[in-house]
């Protein structure tokens, strides 16, 4: 394909202009415009069986670049671009970025659909279309507030499509209109879809934050991700958007199936669908629902749902295990309660264990419960997960369902966290390991012929080095921050959470400050990131965001401190801002109390980018750390075991940690005339209070053997050439974390798609 003609031709017929003459804003149109063409002229993937993943979040992140690899034109874009005084990284840009996830669970379902497009699978995503996102997080004078984040824009990736359901409510009903965004395979001649579905009419941003009135369900289902679930009017929004997806996906479904001439009676050996996390799982009593009204029986019904429909579980934080009041789902979707009560009546009959009841004695449903009775499959996302799963959380099920447990650890696709967002590392792997690892990630392996090369391993401490400050001036440009690019570059980004445990991270950074005002240097310079949105409703996430901030100032005002210690919180992080942290990433922090991630996607794109892992025991990092070795990996901390002991024996006091003279002074510096002095009393107190007293996810508990591991980190890190051998181990090794592989096995042990 010409692609200058092409382009050529379209800003011809667009501004009357020549490539030469645009700008970038222009430019990113005509290729928005010619990606859309040949996406769409590309056929959906073959198979017998059809998947539908659906999932309340798709963080998919900027697609230009994406889709351009996948179409194979990247680099004859690249070349037409700079040909006519042009760069690509300008174009990109005016590219507006979609906030449609919170963190792991949208990303995870993002890198799937690039994968299954890849191993040219017949999958496409159903979810919805928030206007205007999780939220936009500025951080104004120390604090975390929220804004929309409108990402739609006249022109843009959705794809009109005229298809519409009805979707009936308590209240009434309420079309559902679909738009589409392309998925196309990298390596293939095929693409996929995510159907995205959203309200007729939809509501205007609020004028002020993000309050809006949450009974206006007509016109704000789709305004923003997850309400604000802290009021009643939120938890409710929220189930009718959930009921508003699964809904007009179910519908999609059955009339794809007559399109193919199927009939329903036979569902389930033709459509696979994938409940990601709980979010969807009222597909179950739905497409029963609407296959009674096709004239199946009861029985039938629920033999084609539940050989259907598969459950993947992303989290055993007991907070974020779904349960909805039965009289919400009265209200939302009345037709339901009928099915819902006959689901729990069967599952009852054969399992009268209250543990495995789908409606408990409050009235109240399981949605996990649901998934697990009337689906085929049950899925955590790392053997540890998995095996906790198992053993602890589901375990009255896995007893009477063995054969439905199973575990697919994750991945993440490095066609975007590799080839688009570090092109020098992509360079030198071509030359080392050939250009297939973009699509066999196992290929990464013979990276570890380089192992004892000096070349080798001078070219990946010199690429670091540029991404560094690469990143360096995107830091100064967003956030007007200078960091010493010298500096060693420890990075957490995550969203803000207790168990994730930026907290205990903050209580290094105090521990190093105190060290350099008392004369005690570190062997280098270090600079820690931040990247974090806290839930809007979550105070105590948004008190260790403005510790975070308050250090950060301490340090900036002190110039004995900071040429050796800075702390940047970065403002508004998301998948944009990642791309460009994780190829310049050090030392990736992956802290979380043992047994409470359930993977982490983050740790694997860091180390497939050549960071080195300072972690706990906890979700994907214990396959990270059997396939890198213990010489390649700092990890640190209590066991999984051991702190489900401490939990269920009810045996950890923080406050015998907090008295220990190497954590007291640490913890009481938060309230020190300092920090008094530069943040909010009430905010620096209650953490304090909290962490002295309570500490729930046990930062205390692995906070001295944290210190220890990290300073052992930043010693090594002086040996610059084993350093780098190091880093080399780790991206030999990532191959295993690539999504393909996560895919390949989705469909060979549940889906079974061709
Ligand atoms: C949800 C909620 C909702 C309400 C209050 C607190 C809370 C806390 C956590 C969550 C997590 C929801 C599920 C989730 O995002 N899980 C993440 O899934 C990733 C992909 O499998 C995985 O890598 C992460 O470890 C896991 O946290």
């Amino acid at each position: 394909m010409d692609i200058k003609n092409k382009l050529s031709g379209i800003v011809k017929q667009r501004y009357a202009k020549t490539l030469e003459r645009c700008d970038s804003r222009e430019l990113y149109y005509a290729l928005l415009q010619m990606t859309q063409e040949l996406s769409t002229a590309r056929p959906a993937p073959q198979g017998s069986r059809k998947l539908y993943y659906f999932s309340a979040e798709f963080l998919v992140g900027k697609l230009l670049s994406n889709n351009l690899l996948a179409l194979g034109v990247y680099q004859d874009v690249e070349q037409v671009l700079r040909e006519s005084g042009h760069s690509l990284s300008a174009v990109e840009e005016v590219e507006p970025e979609p906030s449609l996830g919170n963190g792991g669970l949208g990303r995870l379902a993002a890198c799937f659909l690039d994968s299954i497009a890849a191993l040219d699978l017949p999958g496409d995503g159903v979810g919805l279309n928030y206007h205007y996102g999780l939220f936009h997080q500025c951080l104004k004078e120390g604090y975390q507030t929220e804004m929309p984040d409108p990402w739609m824009e006249e022109e843009g990736w959705l794809i009109p499509t005229g298809v519409t359901f009805e979707v009936p409510f308590g209240s009434g009903v309420q079309k559902a209109v679909m738009w589409d965004i392309a998925v196309p395979g990298a390596n293939t001649a095929s693409a996929n879809r995510l159907h995205l579905f959203d309200v007729e009419k939809p509501a205007a941003a609020p004028e002020q934050g993000i309050d809006f009135d949450k009974t206006d369900i007509a016109h704000c289902l789709t305004s923003f991700l997850y309400p604000d679930d802290s009021d009643e009017a939120g938890r409710l929004l929220r189930v009718y958007q959930q009921y508003f997806m699964v809904s007009a996906g179910a519908q999609l479904i059955l009339k794809e199936l007559d399109e193919r001439g199927v009939d329903p009676r036979h569902l389930c050996e033709h459509v696979a669908i994938q409940i990601n996390d709980t979010h969807p799982s009222m597909v179950i009593p739905e497409l029963t629902r609407l296959l009674l009204e096709r004239g199946l029986s009861m029985n039938e019904a629920l033999h084609q749902v539940a050989h259907a429909c598969a459950y993947t579980n992303h989290t055993i934080l007991a907070e974020a295990l779904e349960k909805w009041p039965m009289s919400f789902i009265q209200k939302v979707a009345p037709q339901l309660v009928p099915i819902i009560r006959e689901l729990d009546r069967r599952a009852k009959q054969v399992f009268p264990d209250p543990r495995m009841a789908i409606i408990d004695n409050n009235d109240v449903v399981h949605m996990a419960h649901m998934d697990i009775h009337y689906g085929y499959s049950v899925n955590g996302v790392a053997t540890l997960h998995t095996d906790i799963l198992r053993k602890t959380e589901l375990r009255a099920f896995a007893d009477v369902y063995p054969e439905k447990f199973n575990n697919k650890t994750n991945g993440v696709t490095y066609r975007r966290w590799l080839e688009v967002c570090n092109p020098k590392l992509a360079a030198l792997l071509d030359q080392c390991v050939g250009k297939q690892w973009r699509t066999d990630a196992s290929r990464f392996n013979g990276l570890m012929n380089y192992w004892g090369d000096g070349q080798v391993l001078r070219d990946l401490l010199d690429i670091k080095f540029e991404n560094k400050l690469e990143l360096c001036r995107v830091i100064k440009e967003r956030q007007g921050v200078e960091v010493d690019p010298e500096s060693i570059f420890d990075i957490q980004i995550k969203r803000l959470h207790e168990y994730k445990r930026q907290q205990m991270n903050a209580l290094y950074v105090i521990r190093k400050y105190l060290e350099i005002k008392g004369g005690h240097l570190p062997p280098r310079p270090i600079t820690v990131i931040f990247g974090a949105k806290a839930a809007p409703a979550y105070v105590m996430a948004k008190h260790i965001i403005h510790l975070i901030i308050c250090l950060s100032k301490l340090i900036e005002a002190d110039p004995q401190v900071r040429p050796w210690l800075r702390v940047v919180m970065l403002e508004n992080y998301n998948v944009s801002w990642a791309e460009k942290l994780i190829p310049a990433c050090e030392l990736s922090e992956q802290i979380s109390l043992a047994s409470k991630e359930a993977s982490g996607t983050g740790n694997m794109k860091f180390m497939a980018n050549g960071a080195v892992t300072l972690g706990t025991m906890d979700g994907a990092n214990v396959e990270i750390a059997q396939h890198v070795g213990a010489h390649n990996i700092y990890t640190f901390g209590a066991s999984s075991d051991h702190v489900i002991h401490l939990y269920a024996s009810h045996s950890y006091h923080s406050w015998h940690f907090y008295e220990r003279p190497a954590i007291k002074p640490l913890v009481d510096f938060i309230v020190s005339p300092q920090m008094l002095a530069i943040g909010q009393e009430s905010s620096l107190r209650a953490l304090h209070e909290d962490i002295r007293g309570k500490d729930w996810f046990m930062a205390l508990l692995d906070l001295e053997d944290y210190i220890a591991t990290r300073d052992q980190a930043m010693l090594d890190y002086g040996n610059r050439s084993a350093w780098a051998q190091k880093m080399l181990v780790n991206i030999a090794n990532s191959g295993f974390f690539s999504s393909d592989r996560t895919i390949a096995e989705y469909n060979q042990d549940i889906w079974h798609l061709k």
